[in-house]
């Protein structure tokens, strides 16, 4: 029940101010689902981490309850309890007005994250009831509210007391209300890993996790002695390190800057930066700064070593950070934050700082530590070296072949230099090919053999599909380059052919092979398909001759069961294609090949980004993935038999 001490002018300001994060949670804790009450729960575990960052804090204690309800407990000093300027106990301020952190500002409050304190009337809001126990100057203060509206009788504006304490921190149980976040359940392993990364981070405080909920009982603590060293150690666990975790850390004007990095047998790149503690998912300056001076180290060194030539080039950022893993956690006075979700640094004063932290404290570290620098450097040649026989293959395959429009190798090209009227058939098989060759209109037809599967380039890397024989010949064939990562260089007005028409057999391996070529297209020559240069063909898959009349293909068994339905099986012969290479040079001239009788289907693409979708899904490595859409959609499917 509020009582008069809440009844004054302020205080309707700050029902206001409450009220409106009741009526638009999302604008405060970004939505009302699980993601929305985690966020609760990292609003109130912050507030205790920057208690640990003044240095007051070592230990924190997450509780979910078997209600719902949430306990968070930390061994700071304890929140403020004594009168306020607006005449009531400083706790009461901070849990009821919005932004109350910035009254509060003060040099310790400098290097935290979070909101300062402002995330604590946001949760007060959104709780049906909330608990606040402050153990500070020998007493438990106690507060209490419902909905944000304080429920507890102040005594001249100060809170009641418990009882007698030597400790000194924070408690704080609220309960969700379930008028806002209506069924939702908090994430458990969400915050788990939300708690761990925070003790990475916090070296030196504790956080114990424990969980009553029902059926999900565990306790974990999370105490992070190593920080971000061991943070690289889990990143990379189950990866071949190349050398030890390097650890680096600095500051340079009042920022202050620390980053660890460790080399794995891979290609990848994993930088992970925060701010705050706050992860920077969209990056920032500080990366941009850390990056710039790694390149420039690993270059100078690289000279100097004499591994880099005067006549050689620079390794470039993307080479010198081929197998990374890093972190780079920056403490900064006043953050900047940009991007489309706020998680991007802008401060300039970030990348100088980052800058020069990471050129000082690495070339200690490389001075002293020659062998890691040696295979750090040799992770850059590997690197650079696999993106020079890229560019060369690259070249290679898109200059203009000498002979380009005779029939090159297994290209049986058509004499006609005019694209509109030209069609080029992609068949599977050498047999297949052969019949069509002989079959094809040789002025305007052009006959591409290819052999077997083609790689799957959804799976592999882009060096492999450069140099694989049929997409190399397919290139070349339609003479108008591909585009992918590096840049645009395909154009669709040096296309030889106004036609692609892929011709495989009509059973399981046949569209294997056309989800591959079309996988291929899509992925590279993409305006092939949605200026609709691409076609299937669709061969028969029987003939049926009548005793007397005309004989006649049919593509599919819906169309032999109608014939069936119309004629008796003793007035009729059956013949069944089982592929291209069973039909002669007139059957297939006369089904798949003349422009006056065959059947072909042209491939269209719906929705751009359900096909990108798909592709990954059914082209792409994750076997997973592809198993749960198969599983899902499998009773649309069309099934082959
Ligand atoms: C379980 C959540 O909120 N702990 C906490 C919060 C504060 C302090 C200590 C604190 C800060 C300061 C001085 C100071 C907060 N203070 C503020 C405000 N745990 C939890 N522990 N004394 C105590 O910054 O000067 C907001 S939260 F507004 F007072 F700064």
């Amino acid at each position: 029940m509020a009582n008069k001490d809440t009844y004054n002018a302020d205080s309707i300001t700050v029902l206001e101010g409450l009220e409106a994060v009741r009526k638009r949670p999302g604008m405060y804790i970004g939505g009302v689902s699980a993601q929305g009450l985690n966020h609760l729960v990292y609003e109130i575990v912050d507030n205790a981490v920057d208690e640990h960052l003044a240095g007051y804090c070592t230990h924190v204690e997450v509780t979910l309850e078997v209600d719902g309800s949430v306990t968070v407990k930390d061994n700071g000093r304890g929140i403020p309890v004594d009168r306020h300027q607006k005449g009531v106990s400083a706790e009461r301020v901070i849990f009821t007005t919005l932004h109350a952190g910035g009254k509060f500002d003060n040099s310790s409050y400098k290097t935290s994250g979070g909101l300062h304190g402002v995330g604590s009337s946001v949760v007060n809001a959104l709780s049906v009831s909330m608990e606040v126990e402050v153990s500070k100057n020998g007493y438990v203060h106690y507060d209490s509210y419902e909905r944000g509206v304080p429920v507890t009788e102040l005594k001249n504006g100060l809170l009641p007391k418990k009882g007698k304490t030597e400790e000194t921190g924070t408690r704080i149980h609220f309960m969700p209300d379930k008028e806002i976040f209506g069924k939702s359940k908090m994430n458990a392993a969400a915050i788990q890993s939300r708690l761990h990364e925070t003790a990475y981070l916090n070296p030196g405080l504790e956080i114990v996790f424990t969980n009553h909920r029902e059926g999900e009982e565990t306790q974990v603590t999370y105490y992070e002695t190593e920080g971000i060293q061991a943070y690289i150690k889990e990143l990379n666990q189950g990866k071949t390190p190349v050398h030890d975790v390097v650890y680096l850390k600095g500051s340079s004007e009042g920022i202050e800057v620390e980053a660890a990095f460790q080399f794995v047998d891979t290609f990848e790149e994993k930088i992970l930066g925060y701010c705050n503690n706050i992860y920077t998912s969209e990056g920032g300056t500080h990366i941009t700064g850390f990056k710039t001076r790694f390149t420039q180290v690993i270059n100078s060194y690289a000279r100097e070593l004499g591994i880099l030539k005067e006549k050689d080039a620079n390794f470039t950022g993307v080479d010198t950070r081929c197998g990374m893993t890093a972190i780079l956690a920056i403490k900064h006075p006043d953050p900047m934050f940009e991007g489309q979700t706020k998680t991007k640094l802008g401060s300039a004063d970030a990348a100088k700082a980052a800058n020069q932290v990471t050129g000082e404290q690495l070339e200690l570290y490389f001075d002293k530590n020659l062998e890691t620098l040696k295979l750090v450097i040799g992770c850059a040649e590997k690197s650079a070296k696999i993106r020079k026989a890229e560019e060369k293959t690259r070249a290679n395959l898109l200059s203009k072949p000498k002979f380009s429009f005779e029939s090159n190798g297994k290209l049986a090209n058509c004499e006609s230099r005019d694209a509109s009227k030209c069609e080029i058939f992609i068949v599977e098989g050498d047999s297949a090919g052969g019949s069509a060759r002989n079959a094809r209109d040789r002025k305007y037809q052009a006959i591409l053999p290819i052999r077997g599967k083609i790689l799957n380039v959804e799976k592999a890397s882009m060096d492999k599909v450069l140099a694989n024989a049929e997409i190399k010949t397919m290139v070349q064939a339609f003479g108008c380059g591909f585009s992918e990562g590096y840049g645009n260089d395909f154009d669709i007005s040096k296309l030889r052919y106004d036609k692609i028409v892929i011709m495989t057999d009509a059973d399981v391996d046949g569209a294997h092979i056309s989800t591959l070529l079309l996988t291929f297209f899509y992925r590279f020559m993409p305006e092939l398909i949605s200026e609709g240069h691409v076609y299937l063909a669709m061969p028969p898959l029987y003939k049926v001759v009548p005793k007397r009349g005309e004989g006649e293909y049919l593509y599919d068994d819906a169309a032999l069961e109608r014939y069936r339905k119309k004629h008796s099986s003793n007035n009729f012969t059956l013949q069944r294609y089982k592929g291209l290479g069973e039909m002669d040079a007139d059957q297939l001239w006369e089904t798949t090949l003349n422009p006056e009788t065959r059947c072909m289907k042209r491939v269209e693409i719906e929705d751009g980004r359900m096909a990108d979708m798909m592709t990954e899904i059914l082209m792409g490595s994750n076997v997973d993935s592809r198993r749960e859409f198969i599983h899902d959609h499998a009773s649309e499917a069309e099934l082959d038999v």
